[in-house]
């Protein structure tokens, strides 16, 4: 595990969420209108993970059940296209987050039954780390006190079963940025939520400095008529954690949660730029590095190589920002992919 902590936060890499479920990648696939079966989730994923460079920038890929189990077109397994990269395979191992009962508007997040032996597999199938989203909703009267500890406890759970089976675990709660609610609201909830996690860490023995905690950022919520800029944000986002996660825990990875590529990757280099901190900070977006890739391939295999300059793209990007070097110019004057090869 040690191993594996210390690769997933290599100096200027980050992680590529790719574990989008059968619900959200039909989503995704429905707005391009691709028809969403399993050879075009396979082709799709086979298209990110083989594109060429990107080991240089991308340490881990979160992998849903179903690409863990597939292979390239050539009959290569994914986890093993993604090691010869370089890159460590991971496993979303949630089944995804349900309605609370009795607490209305709220969710927990299931897959806590018969997650040992599942575990046990995922190992044997090349995965190194695990990961499992809460989702905490936020409104004038969310989030409850009862849904916090629901999920806390479940994170916590499904964390130390990870370090059991030898798997890093990437705990992630997510405060949701749905809503009108202040930048100042997200604080007080972000800070609350990661307090509880935190806390439910601890009992549960998790071993803080073997996991990874993936986190949003502090952000005004998506419709709230006031935006904070990068630089609020940054110090919000901060404040938060500082004031909340333990110096124990080796890295702090953000996801994107709906913001724009660029405005994520702003935000980021906002949040690395001169920070000190005593966790690494590193990026774990889904569709912040992937929308500009599925734009461009809308299924076609003569789209591969455009879709992959542009995962590869927003991979440089974001490694620009983990160092705090990232500017605006940099959309204008990226890199050419090199020649595709095989990988
Ligand atoms: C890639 O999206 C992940 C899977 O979501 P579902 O379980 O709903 O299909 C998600 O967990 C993701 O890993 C993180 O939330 C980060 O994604 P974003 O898009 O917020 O950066």
């Amino acid at each position: 595990m040690n191993e594996t902590v210390a690769a997933l936060l290599t100096r200027d890499k980050g992680v590529l969420a790719a574990d989008e479920s059968f619900p959200t990648i039909a989503k995704r696939f429905e707005a391009l209108g691709i028809e969403a079966t399993e050879e075009s989730r396979r082709a799709y994923r086979e298209m990110l993970f083989t594109t060429v460079g990107m080991g240089e920038f991308i340490s881990g890929v979160i992998l849903f059940d179903e690409t863990l189990r597939q292979r390239t077109q050539d009959g290569v397994p994914m986890a093993e296209v993604l090691s010869k990269q370089g890159i460590i395979p991971g496993i979303k191992v949630d089944m995804g987050a349900k309605a609370l009962a009795a607490f209305a508007g709220e969710k927990i997040t299931m897959g806590l039954d018969g997650l040992r032996e599942r575990l046990a597999e995922y190992r044997e199938l090349g995965a190194r780390f695990t990961k499992w989203r809460a989702v905490i909703a936020v409104d004038e009267h969310l989030p409850t006190r009862a849904c916090i500890e629901a999920n806390a406890g479940a994170l916590a759970m499904f964390a130390a079963l990870s370090q059991e089976a030898d798997l890093v675990p990437i705990v992630e709660p997510e405060v949701l940025m749905n809503g009108k609610h202040t930048i100042a609201r997200c604080e007080e909830v972000t800070t609350l939520t990661l307090k509880a996690v935190c806390g439910a860490l601890f009992e549960q023995r998790v071993v803080l400095e073997q996991m990874l905690l993936k986190t949003g950022m502090v952000l005004s919520g998506a419709e709230c008529p006031e935006q904070a800029d990068a630089e609020i944000a940054a110090n919000a986002t901060l404040r938060c954690l500082r004031r909340t996660v333990p110096a124990a825990v080796p890295g702090v990875v953000f996801l994107s949660g709906g913001q724009s590529d660029e405005s994520a990757t702003q935000k980021l280099n906002a949040i690395c730029r001169g920070s000190d901190t005593p966790w690494k900070v590193t990026f774990s977006f889904g569709r912040a590095l992937q929308a500009p890739a599925m734009n461009a391939w809308k299924g076609s295999p003569d789209n591969v190589i455009g879709a992959q300059k542009a995962l590869h793209h927003r991979a440089r990007c974001n490694s620009a920002a983990i160092r705090g070097k990232y500017s605006a110019e940099m959309e204008k004057t990226g890199l050419p992919l090199l020649e595709r090869e095989h990988v």
